[in-house]
Order: C-alpha cells, then structure tokens, then sequence
C-alpha cells in the first residue's frame, strides 16, 4: 500500500469504532480487488473504500450541524433519515480534510449509499464493494452477487439496487429518490 493509504488508514482508524473500521478495512481491499480485476488503480479504490464511511460515527446533530456549516444542500429524505447524511457529508470531509482531489473517489463516496444513475466504473466498485464485503452477513443472495462483482459488475449493481429497494418498503422506511432513480436507470440499460 502507498504512503498516502497508510496515513489515511491511520487518521480514519481513529475515526471509526471498532466494528466500522473494520467494514471500512473491508471495503478498501475488496475495492482494490475489483479494480485489479477491471483494470483500475488499486490504491485510488483502496483509497475510495478507507473513507467512504468516513463521516459514519459523527453524532447525527453534528451531521446535521456540519452539513448547514458546509452549504450542503438535502433532501426531503436525508432530513428524515439521518443515516443518510454520512455519504454527501463524508465527501465533503474527505476532500477538506484527507485531501482528496480525485473528483471519482469523491463522488464514489458522495453516492455509495444510494448509487446515481451512469455511475463511474470506481463508483459501481464503491457501491458493490460496500454490499459485500465479507464481513457483511446479512443481506439476502450475497452468494449470487459476491460472484456477479467479478463477473458482470453492472448485474451486481441491479440486484443491489432492487433488493434494497425491497428491504427499504417492506420495513416501510423511506425511501431516496435517488436510489429508485439509479434502479431504473440500470433495468433500463
Ligand atoms: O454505511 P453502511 O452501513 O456501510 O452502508 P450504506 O452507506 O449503504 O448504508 C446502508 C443503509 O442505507 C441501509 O440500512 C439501507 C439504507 N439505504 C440505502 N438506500 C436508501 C437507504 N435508506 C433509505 N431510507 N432510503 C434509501 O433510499
Ligand atoms: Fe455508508
Ligand atoms: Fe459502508
């Protein structure tokens, strides 16, 4: 790993709490995996994946408190659930104060949570990488989607999309725009 990885997974470990850090760990190798596996720069995923949560552990007032300081603009969603602050928050954070200038790795981290429609290839691997890494147990069909990441990374991104979909209605939360609008655009496509 290059120095500027090393030094960031320094910063962020203090960042985190245990569990978090090591999703984030997680994350980071297997985003590096895909983008050996694509043909990308494994340090700039591995860099995407040590800091998309990187705003995951503040409070949710100082989340809301930081995006007023910071002009960041939500939705009627993101006021409703606050653990959908952390992306836009997060890549605010990871460009002010990580330094990234890496317009990708920043937007890879603006959208992981709900993706965006005609993502980046180092967005798709963010938004995939972040389902399955292997220390998340929960989600249904990981099996199928651990293998499509490899295979066929847009298929992976689809079933993503409509099993969150699925999760988000049946517990009747609500749900952002965006992560219906990025479903539709890959059924699409
Ligand atoms: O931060 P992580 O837990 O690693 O993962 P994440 O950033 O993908 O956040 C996962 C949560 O976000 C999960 O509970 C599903 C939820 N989520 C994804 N899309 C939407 C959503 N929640 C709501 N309310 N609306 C969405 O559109
Ligand atoms: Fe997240
Ligand atoms: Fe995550």
């Amino acid at each position: 790993m290059n120095d500027t990885n090393n030094a960031i997974k320094k910063k962020i470990k203090k960042e985190l709490d245990r569990e978090r850090y090591q999703h984030t760990l997680g994350v980071a190798y297997l985003a590096s995996s895909l983008a050996m596996r694509y043909r990308l720069d494994p340090e700039r995923l591995f860099t995407a994946g040590l800091l998309h949560d990187c705003a995951k552990n503040i409070p949710n007032d100082e989340k809301y408190a930081l995006c007023r300081k910071y002009k960041i603009v939500l939705n009627d969603t993101e006021k409703k659930a606050p653990y959908l602050l952390h992306s836009k928050l997060g890549a605010y954070i990871a460009e002010h104060e990580y330094g990234i200038k890496d317009e990708e790795i920043i937007n890879a981290i603006r959208y992981h949570t709900t993706g965006r429609p005609d993502m980046s290839l180092v967005e798709k691997i963010v938004f995939t990488a972040d389902y399955i890494e292997i220390n998340r147990s929960q989600a249904p069909n990981l099996t199928d989607i651990r293998e499509m990441a490899f295979t066929d990374i847009d298929a992976a991104v689809i079933k993503i999309l409509h099993d969150t979909l699925e999760y988000l209605t049946k517990g009747d939360r609500p749900v952002d725009p965006m992560t219906r609008e990025t479903y539709e655009y890959y059924l699409r496509k």
